[in-house]
């Protein structure tokens, strides 16, 4: 009879007195441990022997660990991932271990404590938004293997990241500045905004769904003409920026017609000729008592750059155009 960690099990014995006894799969209790085989026999004559071997059972790799905290935060931003990512983790001494990250596949190095350490290139790791598989499989020096399934998310980028046109139509004129200027667009939700026209800053205001808005008083636009760039920065909860440029005209100032002689009509007046008048310009009435207000008329173009307006009705007398 033989008899490990308590199981016994009977011999067969041959002819020639080979004796084998079989712990089928399952007996003997799993893992590492160093245990005594004890032999007993008795002869036809009733005499009893015994003997002992020591035994070494290993049937698992054990420890076997992968450290959290790659790259600081389990989150992998561009700035992280362009000189490559660090995995490490502990393991039965004398094992190997092979590390899966995404579809890249790399051998650790394990010191003598059992400690290991993988390193990919920014090259087997792909830029975008998504979790990479881990896999790590450490084998023993018995031979038994093990696994750690896990994830590592990757985010290189601010996606989506837009910025809708600087007013309808991409210029700022007199009113709109006036009125301030509110600059929109969506982000990555969770990112942080700013945006600055001409060298002023303000922070946008983001809402959970990734829309943000940056507002820019009259005073924070230089008035005046010329072309303005808007740059946007921003900064996702991973740490990746990005920056869009809108430019954009800005033109504040209002070049009013020459007026050249004047249709009088007794007590007020009718229209006026101009030499440099635009279908564009907008012609204002300052009265008396200080108000302005649109004057709108029917324009004829005279030839050799003179226009004749006619106002749609008359402008009273001691009223400044
Ligand atoms: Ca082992
Ligand atoms: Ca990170
Ligand atoms: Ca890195
Ligand atoms: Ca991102």
């Amino acid at each position: 009879a033989v008899t490990v960690e308590g199981v016994t099990r009977s011999a067969t014995v041959d002819s020639d007195g080979n004796w084998a006894a079989t712990f089928e799969a399952g007996s003997l209790p799993a893992g590492e441990y160093d245990t005594t085989v004890s032999v007993t026999s008795t002869d036809t004559a009733g005499n009893t022997a015994s003997a002992t071997a020591s035994l070494h059972v290993d049937t698992v790799v054990d420890p076997i660990t992968l450290d959290s905290g790659v790259e600081g935060d389990d989150i992998v931003n561009e700035t992280e991932r362009s000189d490559g990512v660090t995995l490490t983790g502990t393991v039965e001494p004398g094992s190997t271990v092979v590390v899966q990250l995404g579809s890249a596949t790399e051998t650790a190095t394990v010191d003598a404590s059992g400690n290991w350490s993988v390193d990919f290139a920014a090259s087997d790791i792909p830029q975008g938004s998504y979790d990479a598989d881990v896999v790590v499989t450490a084998t023993d020096a018995a031979g038994n293997t093990a696994e750690i399934n896990d994830t590592l998310a990757i985010d290189t980028e601010v996606s989506p990241f837009t910025a809708d046109s600087v007013t309808d139509d991409d210029a700022l004129n007199l009113a709109e500045r006036a009125a301030g200027l509110t600059m929109t667009g969506t982000v990555e939700p969770g990112s942080d905004v700013k945006v600055t026209i001409q060298g002023v800053t303000r922070t946008a205001s983001v809402d959970a769904d990734g829309n943000w808005s940056a507002t820019f008083a009259a005073d924070d636009l230089l008035a005046g003409t010329y072309t303005a760039t808007a740059e946007i920065e921003a900064t996702d909860a991973a740490g990746n920026t990005d920056t869009l440029t809108e430019t954009f005209s800005v033109d504040t100032e209002y070049d009013a017609p020459n007026i050249g002689s004047v249709i009088s009509t007794g007590t007020s007046v009718s229209g006026f000729f101009s030499d440099d008048y635009e279908s564009s310009d907008t012609v204002h009435e300052l009265t008396s008592g200080g108000a302005v207000s649109d004057v709108t008329g029917t324009e004829t173009d005279l030839g050799g750059g003179n226009t004749l307006f006619n106002f749609d009705s008359d402008v009273p007398d001691g009223s400044h155009l």
